[in-house]
């Protein structure tokens, strides 16, 4: 029977060493939390890495690393410590990321980081190959692989290949600035379907595809020499269920066995119950426009001195590549703005925001959600961001107001929402304003219909669409095999 072989750069589990001992989690991110509920489900096997170099399993664990991963049908790709350097932190984190969010100042150009990615999209090309079998379908994922389907192309000219970008494709003036531009376009024509977020980055590819490589594009068709390729948009949904239920069944515990955050949430709804908490969560990244908000959010306070102890902002932001000095910058930047905003306004019984700096387990990221009024979401881009899907799904009661970004994937999706531009202090600020004020029934009314959408359109129906829309390239293949 015919398999589906998932490729992405990182395992839906995080391996790691404890004491000799390894560990297993989960890993936290958009991909994996999206995609996982698809491989767990279907006929699949997952390959990527479990974020364990080479250098650091020592030789007695190596097997139990592979069947640690086996346990779960996944299979884990070594890398040694020079390729995570040059392929994740440098090449990926440092020229593909920055550029194709628009933050062109942080490109870089370095040929050796090049080299690495090439290098280490052939390891993760020659892993699929081990495990591929006739009928097989491949799905590879994100802005890490890009040269892979070509790779695998170049082997088994028959595969049904699929490509998934979960981050923004940027307009063919941005695009064209970089130097391996042929060559990452190439690299993701060897897929027989391309899928983005939203019909805009699929446009952008598409005129990437015309101008720079001269292939005829028709609609959403590429013809090359001796092929078609499809591309097309999918809007990546969640496992709605999963979010529902979670916040359904949330318990909250006798106080011995509450967590810290939970105690914390609660002394706050003791203590101030008009009081309202606005939350945030991300990766620490500088695409998701965490400074910008933390600013919008002093300016707020200042404009409206009003809501002085009647808000807080509960900023949750996940470690992320703290190997690039970008991140590092970001890090010192937002603990320097938090330390002086709290400074500035806090009174003997309140502190304005509440900055949490860590990974949190899934049922504190369910007690965020479910405890907090307002969701202030404000990337300066961002391919979709699910956090502010997951938060809609957690409202049970239908009540929450979320502030979301025009620049999120998401924002085409959700214009029940708030849609702000990020950049625009002065918006931000009277949108908290009307965010706050907003009757209960407009809550309700918003949160429904997007509610109706989200779970219609979940992460198990994008996956299966993607799938469908797969194996339809096969028909195409005939038809232009019979021209
Ligand atoms: C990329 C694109 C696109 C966050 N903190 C914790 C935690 N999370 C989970 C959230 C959510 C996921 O991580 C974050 O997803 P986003 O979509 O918001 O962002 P990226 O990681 O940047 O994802 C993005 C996505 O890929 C999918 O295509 O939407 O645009 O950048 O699911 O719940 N989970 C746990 N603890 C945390 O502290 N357990």
């Amino acid at each position: 029977m015919s398999k589906t072989i998932i490729i992405s750069n990182r395992l839906p589990l995080k391996i790691s060493l404890e004491d000799d001992q390894l560990r297993v989690t989960p890993s936290v991110g958009g991909l994996a939390t999206g995609l996982k509920s698809f491989h767990k489900d279907g006929d699949s096997i997952w390959i990527g890495w479990s974020g364990l170099t080479k250098e650091e399993i020592p030789d007695h664990l190596e097997d139990e690393v592979k069947e640690k991963a086996k346990a779960e049908d996944c299979v884990a790709v070594n890398l040694t410590e020079q390729e995570v350097e040059g392929f994740y932190y440098g090449f990926s984190n440092r020229t593909i990321w920055p550029l194709f969010h628009y933050f062109m100042e942080y490109t870089e150009a370095e040929y050796n980081f090049w080299e690495t990615y090439k290098q280490v999209n052939i390891k993760y090309a020659k892993e699929v190959l081990k495990y591929y079998e006739e009928g097989d379908r491949v799905w590879v994922h994100d802005y890490q692989l890009l040269l892979v389907p070509k790779l695998i192309r170049d082997e088994e000219p028959e595969a049904i290949i699929g490509f998934f970008n979960h981050i923004p494709f940027p307009s063919y003036e941005v695009f064209r600035t970089l130097p391996w531009r042929e060559s990452v376009l190439e690299g993701m024509l060897g897929a027989d379907l391309i899928g983005f977020h939203t019909y805009d980055y699929e446009r952008h590819f598409l005129s990437s595809v015309s101008r720079i490589l001269r292939y005829q594009v028709d609609f959403n068709e590429i013809t090359l020499p001796e092929r078609i390729v499809k591309v097309d948009s999918f809007p990546m949904g969640i496992d709605y269920k999963k979010f529902e239920e979670a916040a359904l069944n949330h318990f909250r515990g006798s106080e011995d066995e509450q967590s810290e955050l939970q105690r914390r949430l609660d002394l706050h709804l003791e203590a101030t119950p008009d009081a309202k908490l606005i939350l945030s969560i991300d990766r620490l990244d500088y695409t998701k426009g965490i400074a910008n908000r933390i600013r919008a959010f002093e300016y707020f306070l200042e404009k409206y001195p009003e809501f002085i102890e009647k808000v807080r902002l509960v900023m949750l932001a996940v470690p992320s590549r703290s190997n690039v000095p970008q991140y590092q910058r970001l890090k010192r930047e937002i603990d320097e703005l938090v330390g002086r905003i709290n400074g500035k306004f806090s009174t003997v019984s309140w502190t304005p925001i509440w900055y949490f700096y860590r990974s949190m387990p899934f049922d504190n990221l369910i007690d965020l959600y479910t405890s907090c009024d307002i969701a202030l979401l404000t990337p300066i881009r961002d391919g979709m961001n699910l956090v502010a899907k997951e938060y809609i799904a957690t409202r049970t009661d239908h009540t929450g107001v979320l502030i979301l970004s025009e620049m999120a994937g998401a924002a085409h999706e959700m214009n029940e929402a708030l849609i702000i531009n990020p950049n625009n202090f002065e918006q931000i600020a009277l949108t908290l304003k009307q965010a706050i004020n907003m009757p209960k029934e407009e809550q309700i009314e918003r949160n429904k219909i997007l509610q109706k959408r989200l779970k219609r359109y979940d992460v198990e129906k994008w996956a299966k669409d993607f799938m469908s829309a797969l194996i339809n390239t096969e028909d195409n293949r005939r038809s232009f095999e019979s021209i």
